[in-house]
C-alpha cells in the first residue's frame, strides 16, 4: 500500500485549483480568472485498493500585504512542512525566473514534479524550452507539461504522482473525500460567484460566513453573511434595487443545489466590517 500527501504550489492563477478538481474528478476548489482566488488549504482524498493520495490545493504564493495574506502564506508553509511530494505548477507562458525563484525559496526536501500548465496555448518548441529550463533545476525530480483545462497529460501526471508516493498505510477512511465540511464548500461557492459577478477589487474585500445550515424535510436552509470593508462596497454588492445580490443569490443557490443534491433556500446578508482583513479576531471568525 502507498499513502501520502501531495501538495500543489505555485503563483496565483497558475491553475492549481483547476488541477486539483481534475485530479479529484470533482469540483472541490473554486476557480476564477482573477488572481488570489484560493485562500484556504483544501485537502482532497483519493482512495483506491493500492494507494491513498491526499492532494492539497494551496493559495497562490505572494508577498503578504495584509494579515489575510499572511494567513494564506501560513497555510502554504504548513503544506511545505507536511508534504511527501510537491507539484510545482506554473503557467508555461509566465516569467520562468520568477517561478524558479518561488520554487527555490520553498526549500523542499521531498521529490518535486514541475508541472508546466496551460501548454495547450504553447507551441511544441515553447514547451520544450520551458521544460528544458526546469530540468536543470536541483529541486526538479521530473518535469512535465499538461493542460489542466483541457485535461491533456493529466492522467500521465497522476501516474507519476502515484509512482512517487511513499509506502504506508492510509490516513483517512476510504469513503472520506475531503477534510472540510459541506458548510465550508457552501461559503466557497458563494465566494466563487462573487469573483465572477463583481469587478476589480470587490472580491478581495469580501469574506463569506455561513451562519446557518439546516437540513429541513424538503430543503436545506442556508443563511450566509457577506462581509465587506466599506459602505460603498455594500452598495456595489447589493446593486441597484438589490439587483446584483439577487443574481448572486440565484446563481449561488443553483450551484449549491447541484453540489448537495437538494433544494436550497438561501438567504444572504451584506455586513460592513471595516478593515476585517487586518483584524486577527475577525479573520478567525471567518475561518482564516
Ligand atoms: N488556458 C488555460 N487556462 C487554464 C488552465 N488551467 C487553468 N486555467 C485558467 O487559469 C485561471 C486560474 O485558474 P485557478 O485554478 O483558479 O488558478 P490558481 O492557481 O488556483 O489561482 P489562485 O487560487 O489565485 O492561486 C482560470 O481562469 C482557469 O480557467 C489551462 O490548462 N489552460
Ligand atoms: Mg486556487
Amino acid at each position: 500500500m502507498k499513502s501520502g500527501f501531495v501538495n500543489l504550489f505555485g503563483k496565483p492563477n497558475a491553475g492549481k485549483s483547476t488541477l486539483l478538481n481534475v485530479l479529484m474528478g470533482e469540483k472541490l476548489a473554486i476557480v476564477s480568472h482573477k488572481v488570489q482566488t484560493t485562500r484556504h488549504r483544501i485537502k482532497g482524498i483519493l482512495t483506491a485498493s493500492e494507494y491513498q493520495m491526499i492532494i492539497s490545493d494551496t493559495p497562490g504564493i505572494i508577498d503578504p500585504l495584509y494579515k489575510l495574506h499572511e494567513k494564506m502564506m501560513d497555510s502554504v508553509r504548513q503544506a511545505v512542512a507536511d508534504t511527501d511530494l510537491a507539484l510545482l505548477l506554473l503557467d508555461g507562458r509566465d516569467n520562468l525566473e520568477e517561478n524558479d525563484a518561488i520554487f527555490s525559496r520553498l526549500h523542499l526536501k521531498v521529490p518535486a514534479l514541475v508541472v508546466v500548465n496551460k501548454s495547450e496555448r504553447m507551441t511544441d518548441a515553447e514547451t520544450a524550452a520551458v521544460t528544458g529550463y526546469f530540468r536543470e533545476k536541483k529541486y526538479a525530480t521530473e518535469v512535465l507539461a499538461i493542460s489542466a483545462l483541457k485535461k491533456i497529460n493529466t492522467d500521465f501526471l497522476f501516474e507519476r504522482m502515484i509512482e512517487h508516493l511513499p509506502v504506508g498505510e492510509p490516513f483517512f477512511d476510504g469513503d472520506e473525500m475531503t477534510d472540510r465540511p459541506v458548510k465550508f464548500f457552501v461559503g466557497e461557492m458563494i465566494r466563487e460567484k462573487i469573483f465572477s459577478l463583481y469587478e476589480d477589487e470587490i472580491p478581495y474585500h469580501t469574506a463569506v460566513l455561513v451562519q446557518e445550515y439546516k437540513e429541513k424535510d424538503t430543503l436545506t436552509k442556508i443563511q450566509a453573511d457577506i462581509i465587506v470593508q466599506r459602505e460603498t462596497q455594500k452598495g456595489i454588492l447589493l446593486g441597484e434595487g438589490g439587483k446584483m445580490i439577487r443574481q448572486l443569490g440565484t446563481e449561488s443557490r443553483k450551484e449549491i443545489e447541484s453540489f448537495i443534491g437538494r433544494k436550497v433556500f438561501l438567504e444572504l446578508f451584506v455586513k460592513v466590517r471595516p478593515k476585517w482583513r487586518d483584524n486577527e479576531w475577525q479573520l478567525r471568525e471567518y475561518g482564516y
